[in-house]
Formats: C-alpha cells, sequence, structure tokens
C-alpha cells in the first residue's frame, strides 16, 4: 500500500507553501476558532509576513514561545516547525492535548522569510536577512544577521560591524524588522512566557545562555538540568546524541542573539538554542552534510526533536 506523505515530510517547502501549510492546519481542528489562532507578528523589508500560530485550549494559561528559521540556510529549522505543528494539531484532534490543556505554544516557523526564499532560489548558502546596507553605509552588501542584532550586550563579541561580514550585526542594536517582531511580541503584556526555544542548525547542541560572554546565567543548574531532559527523551527516538551547555562555552562567544535578549530582557527562564542535525564532529557519517542536510532527515529530526521537546515541556508541569 502506497501512502500519501504529506508535502512539508518530503521537501523543504517555500514560503508560500509555509503560508498554505499553516492555513490548512488552522483550519483541520473541527474546533479550531478555539485551538489554534493565526496571525502576522509583522513584516520584514520585502514585505512579507512573519506568521505565527499559536496551539492550545482555549483555557491554557501558560505560554511557550518557538521560532524557526532565523538564519535563511539552515532548512532544516522551518521544516521541524512545521513537523511539530503538524503533530501538536494531530494530538488535539485526537482528542489527547495533553500538554495543550497547560501550554498556548506559539510557533513562527520562518522568522527570516526574505533570507530563506532568496536561499533557496539564489544562493543557497545564504544566512543573513536581505536589507539593503545602502542606506547607513556605502555597502553594495546585502543583510544583517539577526542572531547578532538582538539588544543585549550588542557587539560585545563575536559579531561584526562590516556590512559584508556573515556575522553583519547591524547599523544599531534591534535595528531590523524580524528582530523588532519578535521583540514586540514577546513584550506585548500581559503574557508570560515559561520558555523560548529557537531552533537552528547545526552541529546538535541544545544550549542556553549567555552567548555574549563565558560566564553563567545565576540559574543556569535548572537550565542544564531541564537540557538534560529534553536531550534525553530526544536520544531515545532514533539514538541522536545532543551536546549541553552554554553558548559562549560550548561554540563561541558571541552577542545579539535572540536567546540572550529572551532572558536577559525579556526575563523568560527556560531560553534554549537548539541546534538541529547533523552533528558537526568530524568523526559524524552525517558531517559534512552541514547545512544542506537530505530532504530524508526531515522526518526523523522532526519526531526526535518534537519528542525531547514535548518531554522537556512535561518537565516544566512535573519538577
Ligand atoms: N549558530 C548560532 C549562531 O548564531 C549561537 C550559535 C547560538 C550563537 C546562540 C550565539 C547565541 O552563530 C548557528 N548555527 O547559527
Ligand atoms: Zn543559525
Amino acid at each position: 500500500i502506497k501512502h500519501f506523505t504529506p508535502p512539508h515530510l518530503v521537501d523543504y517547502l517555500r514560503y508560500d507553501q509555509i503560508v498554505q501549510f499553516l492555513n490548512q492546519q488552522h483550519r483541520r481542528s473541527p474546533t479550531y476558532r478555539n485551538f489554534t489562532s493565526l496571525f502576522s507578528i509583522g513584516t520584514t523589508h520585502e514585505n512579507r509576513s512573519i506568521w505565527t500560530i499559536r496551539i492550545g485550549k482555549p483555557t491554557a494559561r501558560r505560554n511557550i514561545l518557538m521560532d524557526c528559521g532565523i538564519h535563511a540556510r539552515e532548512f532544516i529549522s522551518p521544516s521541524t516547525c512545521l513537523y511539530m505543528i503538524d503533530k501538536l494539531i494531530e494530538e488535539v484532534n485526537n482528542g489527547r492535548p495533553s500538554l495543550l490543556s497547560v501550554f498556548n505554544i506559539y510557533i513562527i516557523p520562518l522568522l527570516n522569510p526574505d533570507g530563506y526564499e532568496y536561499a533557496q532560489t539564489e544562493r543557497r548558502m545564504w544566512r543573513k536577512n536581505r536589507s539593503p546596507n545602502g542606506i547607513h553605509y556605502r555597502s553594495n552588501c546585502m543583510g544583517v544577521d539577526l542572531n547578532r542584532n538582538f539588544g543585549y550586550h550588542w557587539m560585545e563579541n563575536g559579531a561584526s560591524m562590516n556590512p559584508c561580514s556573515e556575522t553583519y550585526a547591524g547599523p544599531h542594536q534591534d535595528s531590523e524588522p524580524e528582530t523588532r517582531s519578535l521583540q514586540r511580541f514577546i513584550n506585548q503584556s500581559p503574557r508570560s512566557w515559561d520558555a523560548y526555544l529557537t531552533f537552528h542548525s547545526y552541529g546538535q547542541y541544545w544550549i542556553y545562555p549567555w552567548g555574549f560572554a563565558l560566564h553563567m546565567p545565576d540559574d543556569y543548574r535548572e537550565l542544564n538540568n531541564k537540557a538534560v531532559i529534553g536531550s534525553e527523551a530526544l536520544k531515545r527516538v532514533n539514538g541522536t546524541l545532543y551536546k549541553i551547555g552554554s553558548a559562549a562555552n560550548l561554540l563561541y562567544e558571541s552577542a545579539g542573539g535572540s536567546d540572550d535578549w529572551a532572558k536577559g530582557v525579556g526575563q523568560i527562564k527556560y531560553v534554549y538554542t537548539v541546534e538541529l542535525r547533523p552533528s558537526d564532529d568530524m568523526n559524524d557519517a552525517h558531517a559534512h552534510f552541514a547545512f544542506m542536510l537530505p530532504t530524508t532527515f526531515i522526518e526523523p529530526v522532526g519526531q526526535e526533536t518534537y519528542a525531547g521537546v514535548k518531554e522537556f515541556l512535561r518537565s516544566l508541569i512535573i519538577p
């Protein structure tokens, strides 16, 4: 028997297909008016909407935020958000919305649609957004690294003032429409967030702040404990191994990340950057795929990541 495989598991969807997918998901539940909402948190330089879906029972009191696709070339990230959206809504429809009676889960599957479309059509290894830099400098180089643009200890480490650099931090902190849209959404009160997870690739790291400097947040033990819970559940699915630690210690010191801002300014307790597959360990058979992970990985990465995230969320309810 040949089974129908939904498009989001077959290929890395284009922006228009992602919008279509979100509308389909939003219409899917018979009670969709209550269990999901679909809205835009802002628009990009090229005037694309940054779509966000909320999934949860209307009575759920706690809030979780997840985003994907901050960096254009990290195609496995948006696909993993789409996977989780599909599974969460499936649970709602099956009448087993376990976590969703406690949490409203807000998912932004593609925070940087301009960069993503550019990577899909023009330059596969594009990382930044597509803001023109000629306004502030006499530069023909395009784009700001959104994960260096957030205004918390901005430009203190591991970022560049050169518009042609891959890690260009922008003309000033919080200069970019994508950055400001996310910040505005997080700051909208009254809404308190239990956790913020941002999905990147690659390397297989489950990391927490700080990125801007080597020292640890005061509550790093709690952050570390819950990262262990998530990554162990993730590993149980396909045996995929993640490393855990602070961004600066595990990777490199770099300021302006969305995670540092979410914790330092947004005051969200549980903040993580999850670096999806492949591993960056050159002894790993899949490391050479780097940002170009074949589409056959969409489903296994989605499955394991969803399992890890769910177990992490469960640990927030039952400590
Ligand atoms: N890695 C992240 C980057 O922006 C990171 C690593 C995470 C840095 C959190 C700072 C804070 O460089 C990728 N792959 O983008
Ligand atoms: Zn990234």
